[in-house]
């Protein structure tokens, strides 16, 4: 699908400066920038997104791409200020503003990723090299939550599939095991469980390896034409857009190839609301919450509360249902 000029236009349109004034001269015409306005709780996830918002520029360099075709999805994109000041990553605190606060003194150079287990040519690879390694491809993927919320981004990223071949996986690796840098002095969720909401550390994820292998399945290094921000998982974390975003690990510092289903870090928490699969599925719901449909981050200023409908498979189902063929899916959510 090419991007259509609308497409571009909407683009163009939607700088965060616009965003951010319009929406402040929206509060201020409904006298809602005083303090101890009433406000319904639609209303007020809006404002916690306002003020969630980065200001500063974050020296993010740019980073050389391509724009394959294929993934240019004509989808309204989520501004970048809110991929950047909306977030969720305990080791930086559990409100959606906290990471973008917290997240800027983690050092990302040098950052090394291992891969290893049960593979015939482990190996360790700096940041730099990968970047020199693979060529970046930007894919507009959507981002859908378990907590119900979406949004669409601009990754800048390679196939983990390119990495996977150079490892040569040995017959008997069936599963991909990663895990987040542990540092609990540079992440302060990880030394306080006031913090990091009581989740055991390294936060960890794990994929069948079909799924690691799929073409969908990246590693990113960027977005929104530049490199990752420290709060969005620098400076490299894992996208797989058709299951629930706590699957997309930030911050990766090991990935390795194993025999049987790793631990998984929300699974391991509450085994009963998240799974290992975690596909994005409208008809299993969340045992204290629908997942019928999900709350839009979009180009939308605050008044604009919109929510559509959850798509199977986050609306990737063309590509990655056949990974399921008999399976039942509310046994393995
Ligand atoms: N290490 C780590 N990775 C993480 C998380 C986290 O808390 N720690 N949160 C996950 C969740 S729940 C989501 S929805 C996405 C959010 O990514 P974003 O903040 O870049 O939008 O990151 C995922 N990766
Ligand atoms: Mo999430």
């Amino acid at each position: 699908m090419a991007l259509t000029d609308r497409d571009h236009r909407l683009r163009a349109q939607v700088t965060p400066e616009a965003l951010f004034h319009d929406r402040r001269r929206v509060l201020k015409a409904l006298g809602l920038l005083g303090a101890g306005a009433s406000l319904s709780p639609l209303a007020q996830a809006g404002l916690l997104d306002l003020f969630s918002t980065p200001a500063k520029a974050d020296g993010r360099l740019p980073l050389p791409h391509a724009k394959p075709a294929a993934y240019q999805a004509a989808l309204p994109l989520t501004p970048e200020e809110k991929v950047l000041g909306y977030n969720n990553y305990y080791e930086f605190g559990m409100g959606k503003g906290d990471p973008a606060k917290q997240a800027q003194g983690l050092v990302t150079e040098p950052w090394s990723l291992t891969i290893d287990g049960l593979v015939a040519k482990p190996l360790t690879l700096t940041v730099a090299e990968l970047g020199q390694r693979f060529a970046l491809e930007e894919r507009i993927y959507r981002l859908r939550c378990v907590e119900a919320w979406s949004m669409v981004i601009p990754w800048l990223g390679f196939e983990l599939n390119q990495l996977l071949a150079l490892v040569e996986p040995l017959p008997t690796a069936r599963y991909v095991a990663f895990e987040t840098l542990y540092d609990p002095k540079q992440m302060p969720g990880q030394a306080s469980s006031r913090i990091g909401g009581g989740l055991v550390y390294p936060y960890v994820e794990g994929l069948r390896l079909d799924e690691a292998r799929h073409p969908l399945t990246l590693l990113a290094l960027g977005l929104y034409g530049k490199q990752l921000a420290p709060q969005n998982g620098a400076p490299l974390r894992l996208v797989v857009p058709w299951k629930y975003g706590f699957k997309s690990i930030k911050a990766i510092v090991r990935i390795r190839l194993v025999a049987s289903q790793p631990p998984t870090t929300w699974s391991q928490a509450a085994p009963n609301e998240y799974g290992f699969y975690a596909n994005v599925n409208p008809a299993v719901d969340h045992p204290r919450w629908s997942q019928a449909s999900e709350r839009v981050i979009g180009p939308g200023g605050l008044l604009d509360i919109r929510r559509q409908p959850t798509l199977p498979f986050n609306g990737y189902a063309d590509e990655v249902a056949e990974l399921y063929q008999g399976m039942d899916l509310r046994q393995w959510f």
